[in-house]
């Protein structure tokens, strides 16, 4: 069997905690840290082999874009912080140029892996490096809404006394302040879940407003990012058809096109095989559609 091999650009917080959640599981053969500041990835490179003799066999190198050649998944984590003073759009504007660069020499080696997205804002991020490369769509996959439906789905469980493996509820659109409950759909077990609105804007605003109160307490969210990337690159590893609130092209979702947005994805070792149409009420179709115009706003002021 050939070695599987993932490639994870960008060694910071949620760059490193991927790395090592992915360790921990023997996810690959092969794992490699790239990062513009080379001593932050050599540094985690050696102290991560330092573990292994309480691990597997993963092989854990600091690389470069070489590197890429032959990777089953590039996982890009990069970022700038925000200055003091810089407006959104400018920081946008700087990591996107990040992007176009990172992008482009992973495509000079790489052109039939996949490519996943965390940086943020992660839903634009994904469309331009969809637009720069000439891959389908389904082998550029973004993280999405997978981590605000985990959140979701462990605040509805905390609510509940259930298991939150056992709540299934999506949070669909931007990974960010769009983003929309879809209660309509939320369940256990078929059951509908039966809160008051008090309930449900409580659980929601702790949903939406998480990265805020985590990065206010401690600077960086990552533990559960780390762990949300690491099920996806085992959706795609194992080839499971696994369904994942990833962001994807949209084509048509309930009228709306051409922008990447988190929605329900059947997810295999191809990326995202299928968009699955939930069937959402119209009050959440407007949401959605006022969330895609966010995005494609953000996506013209870019081009501006
Ligand atoms: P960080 O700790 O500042 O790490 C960023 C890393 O990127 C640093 O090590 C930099 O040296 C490195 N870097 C910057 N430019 C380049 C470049 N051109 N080439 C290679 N490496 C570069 O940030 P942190 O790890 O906390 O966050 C990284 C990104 O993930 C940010 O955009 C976050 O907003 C985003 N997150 C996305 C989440 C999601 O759900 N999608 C969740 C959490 C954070």
């Amino acid at each position: 069997m050939s070695k599987t091999k993932i490639v994870i650009i960008g060694v910071g917080a949620v760059g490193a905690t991927t790395a090592y959640t992915l360790l921990l599981r023997e996810r690959a053969d092969e794992l490699v840290l790239i990062d513009a500041n080379q001593g932050k990835a050599k540094g985690d490179a050696i102290d991560m082999n330092h573990g292994l003799p309480f691990l597997g066999k993963t092989k854990v190198w600091a690389g470069d874009y070489e590197d890429c050649r032959g990777a089953n998944i590039i996982v890009i984590t990069a970022g700038a912080a925000q200055k003091p003073g810089e407006s959104r759009i400018d920081l946008l504007k700087r990591n996107a140029a990040i992007f176009e660069s990172i992008v482009g020499e992973v495509l000079k080696v790489n052109q039939d892996g996949i490519l996943l997205i965390a940086s943020n804002p992660v839903d634009i991020m994904s469309y331009l490096t969809w637009r720069k490369s000439d891959w389908p769509a389904s082998r550029i996959v973004g993280s999405g809404t997978l981590l605000d439906s985990a959140r979701f789905r462990y605040l509805i469980g905390e609510e509940l006394g259930i298991d939150p493996r056992s709540v299934h509820a999506h949070i669909i659109g931007e990974h960010g302040d769009s983003e929309l409950p879809v209660w309509s759909l939320a369940n256990v077990a078929g059951t509908r879940i039966a809160f008051d609105e008090e309930q449900k804007a409580r659980i929601f605003e702790s949903t939406r407003d998480a990265a805020y109160e985590i990065i206010a307490a401690k600077g960086a969210t990552y533990y559960a990012i780390a762990l949300a990337l690491d099920r996806i690159c085992t959706a795609i590893l194992r080839d499971e058809g696994a369904v994942l609130n990833v962001s994807t092209l949209l084509d048509d979702y309930h009228g709306v096109s051409d922008v990447y947005l988190g929605v329900p994805c059947v997810v295999d070792r191809t990326g995202v095989r299928e968009v699955l149409k939930l069937e959402i009420s119209d009050s959440e179709r407007e949401l959605l559609h006022r969330s895609a115009e966010k995005l494609k706003g953000l996506i013209q002021s870019l081009e501006a």
